[in-house]
């Protein structure tokens, strides 16, 4: 078998191994990390730009103005968490003094490839450090960096799609790889009504629908499934005592469904559970960000309070 078969054979049980776990629980779940295929990735971007889903234009005017009052130190290294394009950090690195570097971060190897080529002829005397990897995973930045100030940014309100216990292990977990004295710039959904919140998790076009169907299409590709798709409806509701939109793929009828050789039985209406955004309070975000051992320092917002960008400090040594 030639090398790229096994790769995919492996990547493929690990999807199959994932979903048969969450659609084997009393609620079926999905984990939301399979939304992003290449076609999910590609639906992702048609979503940032739905005039429901104000998330990333209204995150872009607040850190087209926070990022212009950072006060980064000159010769900072800007460190991005879930880089999938280079877009929000270059309204960063245009107000930074000098900066020493660019350390994106994210799983997708290929997306890291095409933005380092990028960036060398949008910053072509920024060095950029890639790291593919998994940044719940512990990580370590590259040697290159080691003594220039740091500046991590999380954008895109990603932290909502981890629950609170998450959120906080991977805040703690940031900060030690950051350093002392590092600052972090992380993007957060704040709560809002409903009447806002549930348009943008289901649009008037269906792009999230199919956002959200294409985990059954990718299943039945890459893990030997067999879901109806068009069996399934896309449903986005609000849970208010968790503060959360959640993403349920809702089954129309009684059916039966095969996962790697393992049978699943739906009855009509019963759903499976594929997204959580946790949407945050200003005041409950920070508590999250101290108890993870951040000190809050400045938070912008936009006009209609709809989304925050936070700013923490790491004082200490751990
Ligand atoms: C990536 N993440 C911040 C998006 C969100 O808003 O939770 C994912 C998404 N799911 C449906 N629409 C957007």
């Amino acid at each position: 078998m030639p090398d790229g078969a096994i790769h995919s054979s492996l990547a493929a049980s690990g999807i199959a191994a994932d979903a048969l776990a969450g659609l084997s629980g009393q609620q079926k779940t999905l984990p939301a990390k399979l939304f992003y295929d290449d076609e999910g990735c590609r639906l992702f971007g048609e979503i940032t730009r739905l005039p429901e889903y104000y998330v990333t234009r209204t995150e872009r005017a607040v850190l087209e103005r926070a990022a212009a009052e950072l006060l980064q130190p000159a010769g900072t290294v800007l460190v991005e968490y879930g880089a999938s394009d280079e877009a929000k950090a270059a309204v960063v690195l245009a107000h930074l003094e000098n900066p020493a570097g660019y350390v994106p971060i994210d799983v997708a190897e290929g997306a890291l490839d095409t933005l380092t080529v990028r960036m060398q002829t949008s910053h072509p005397h920024l060095p950029v450090y890639p790291l593919a990897a998994d940044f719940l995973a512990p990580l370590v930045l590259p040697a290159e960096v080691a003594g220039s100030p740091i500046a991590g940014f999380f954008p895109g309100s990603t932290i909502g799609n981890l629950d609170p216990a998450t959120a906080r292990r991977f805040l703690s977990k940031v900060r030690s790889t950051l350093g002392a004295g590092a600052t972090f710039l992380v993007g957060v959904d704040l709560r809002k009504d409903a009447s806002i919140l549930v348009p943008a998790y289901d649009d008037a076009q269906g792009v999230t629908a199919a956002f959200n169907r294409n985990v059954l299409v990718r299943l039945n590709r890459e893990a030997d499934a067999d879901f109806d798709v068009a069996a399934f409806r896309h449903r986005a509701v609000w849970n208010d005592g968790d503060g959360r939109i959640e993403m349920h793929l809702e089954s129309l009828r009684a059916q039966v469904a095969h996962v790697a050789g393992v049978s699943f039985s739906f009855t009509a209406g019963e759903t499976i559970h594929t997204e959580n955004s946790y949407k945050h309070t200003i005041n409950g975000f920070q508590a999250l960000a101290v108890s993870a051992g951040w000190r809050p320092d400045r938070v912008w917002t936009d006009d209609r309070a709809l989304f925050s960008l936070h700013l923490l400090r790491n004082g200490d040594f751990s």
